[in-house]
């Protein structure tokens, strides 16, 4: 009888383990500072960045709007604690679905005035880059948006 409680105590732990390994289990910062609320940042749970949105939307957040320099400075402070030279790739909120060639973000649907791409970016790479996420060196890009990255959500 104690064998097979210890089977199933060790079913129970894996399942535990395989159910975690699907849950958004991210962090929050909060900033409160440059026009920076709350920042939730998730990098075990990848998705896409329409996903992405969705899972900010779940927890009164949204995909994060990137709009001003100061905002950049906060998150990249964050991010360079968090991630040190290796920032995993990143959604934030900004795509070129709506009008092709213009970037506007999600969550105020403004376009894109303030900017960080990467050198050459963005190249809408073989016609299909439209959603716009976080390099290792915490710069933007264009890329397909059904790719599965981690995400960074904004709340108040
Ligand atoms: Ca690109």
């Amino acid at each position: 009888m104690a064998v097979l409680n210890q089977n199933v105590f060790k079913f129970l732990f894996v399942l535990q383990l395989i159910i975690q390994g699907v849950q958004p289990l991210g962090k929050i910062h909060h900033v409160n500072k440059h026009g920076l609320g709350k920042v939730y940042i998730e990098t075990a749970h990848k998705c896409n960045w329409f996903k992405a949105q969705i899972e900010c939307t779940r927890k009164n957040m949204s995909l994060i709007a990137v709009d001003t320099a100061a905002k950049a400075a906060a998150l990249d402070e964050i991010l360079t604690k968090e991630f040190d030279t290796s920032c995993p790739h990143l959604w934030i909120g900004a795509s070129d679905l709506a009008v092709e060639g213009t970037f506007q973000w999600l969550k105020t649907g403004q376009p894109m005035s303030y900017s960080k791409w990467k050198p050459n970016m963005p190249d809408n790479y073989l016609g299909k880059e439209h959603c716009v996420h976080i390099t290792h060196d915490r710069d933007w890009n264009d890329i397909k948006c059904g790719f599965k990255y981690g995400y960074i959500c904004e709340g108040a």
